[in-house]
C-alpha cells in the first residue's frame, strides 16, 4: 500500500496550502532541557524561530570568523563540489558540509548552547542534517528568494516530518544594509505545496539560485498578510534558530559589508532520511546527511 505523503509538493500545476501535522515543539523528557527562557520557548511557538543577541562572546565570534576565512582560502579554487559560487561574480556563496570538512565546526555544533536548544525544542537525541556558511559577500551576495526549508528536504531528500531546525550563527554584524535573514511569522504552521516538477540533480542549480520548491505569489501575499515580514538582524555572534517551516529568505548585498553566517540543520534522530519523492535520486551526502548517523553529545566550544 503506498503510503499517503502528508506534505506533497511539487507534483501538479497548482499550489496549495495545507496543514502541519507536527508540534512546534516536542515536549518531551528530552525537551525539559532547560536552555530557553518560557518566554523564549513561547516565541518561538508562535512565531517559527527565534533570535537570541549576543550568544557567543567576541574572543569566540572572532575566533569562528577566522575558521570561516580560513575554509575560504582553503576551498576555492579547490574544484570541491561542497564549494558553490554565487552566480555572475563567481565569488563563493557558500561551502557546505562544514561540520565534517573543519574541526572548528565540528566542535561547535556540540556546544551545549545550540547543541541543547536544538535538543529541547525536537525533544530528543539530534544529529545534523546539513551544514553550511552563507558567506554573502559585499557588493555580489546574490539572494536567497522565499522558501520553506523542510519543502526542499521532505521532497528532495525524504525528511519525513516536522522535526528540523536550523541553527544560524552570525559571523558577522547582520544590519539592515547586508541583506538579513527575512522570516515570516507564524508562516511554520502552514506547509506551502508548491507548482511545478523537480529536475534531475536539481542542487547544481537550486543551492545558487532556487526556482523550484518556491511559493507563488498568491499564498507568499497570503502568509505575509497573516504574519508581516521580520527581518532579524543582529551583532557578529548571535544567533537565530527557526524551525525546518518557517517560510524565510533574503535579499542581495549591495553593501560593502559582508553577511556571513553559518548554518547548522539539527534533524531529530526519529526523522532520519527516507527516500526522495517522485522516484528522484538522493541529493550528495554534503548536503543531505544519510551515512554514520548518530546522537550528538555536547562538549563546549574549544578556543586553541
Ligand atoms: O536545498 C537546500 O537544502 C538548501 N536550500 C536553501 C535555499 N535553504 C536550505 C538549504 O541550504
Ligand atoms: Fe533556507
Amino acid at each position: 500500500m503506498l503510503s499517503q505523503d502528508a506534505y506533497p509538493t511539487r507534483v501538479s500545476n497548482s499550489a496549495a496550502i495545507l496543514a502541519r501535522n507536527e508540534p512546534v515543539i516536542h515536549d518531551t523528557l528530552a525537551s525539559q532541557a532547560g536552555q530557553l527562557s518560557a518566554q523564549q520557548r513561547a516565541n518561538y511557538e508562535q512565531d517559527g524561530f527565534l533570535l537570541v543577541p549576543d550568544l557567543f562572546n567576541a574572543e569566540e565570534t572572532g575566533f569562528l570568523f577566522d575558521a570561516m576565512q580560513g575554509m575560504r582560502e582553503e576551498f576555492t579554487h579547490a574544484g570541491r563540489p561542497e564549494v558553490i559560487a554565487e552566480p555572475g561574480s563567481g565569488e563563493v556563496r557558500s561551502i557546505f558540509n562544514v561540520h565534517r570538512l573543519n574541526d572548528v565546526f565540528a566542535n561547535l555544533v556540540r556546544d551545549p548552547r545550540v547543541l541543547n536548544v536544538a535538543r529541547e525544542i525536537l525533544g530528543s537525541d539530534v544529529y545534523i542534517h546539513q551544514s553550511r556558511i552563507n558567506y554573502k559577500p559585499g557588493f555580489n551576495g546574490k539572494e536567497f528568494y522565499w522558501h520553506s526549508d523542510f519543502e526542499t528536504w521532505h521532497s528532495e531528500d525524504g525528511m519525513p516530518a516536522m522535526r528540523a531546525l536550523s541553527c544560524s550563527i552570525l559571523l558577522t554584524d547582520n544590519s539592515e544594509a547586508n541583506g538579513p535573514l527575512m522570516l515570516i511569522p507564524g508562516s511554520h504552521r502552514h506547509y506551502v505545496s508548491c507548482m511545478g516538477e523537480t529536475p534531475d540533480e536539481n542542487y547544481k542549480k537550486s543551492l545558487k539560485k532556487q526556482e523550484v520548491g518556491v511559493p507563488d505569489d498568491i499564498l507568499l501575499r497570503y502568509l505575509a498578510d497573516l504574519g508581516g515580514i521580520r527581518t532579524c538582524t543582529g551583532k557578529a555572534g548571535s544567533v537565530i534558530f527557526f524551525d525546518c517551516n518557517t517560510m524565510h529568505g533574503s535579499n542581495s548585498n549591495i553593501s560593502p559589508f559582508p553577511r556571513s553566517n553559518v548554518f547548522f540543520v539539527y534533524n531529530s534522530i526519529a526523522n532520519q532520511l527516507e527516500a526522495p519523492r517522485g522516484g528522484l535520486a538522493p541529493r550528495p551526502e554534503f548536503v543531505a546527511a544519510r551515512e554514520g548517523i548518530k546522537a550528538l553529545t555536547p562538549a563546549p566550544l574549544e578556543i586553541d
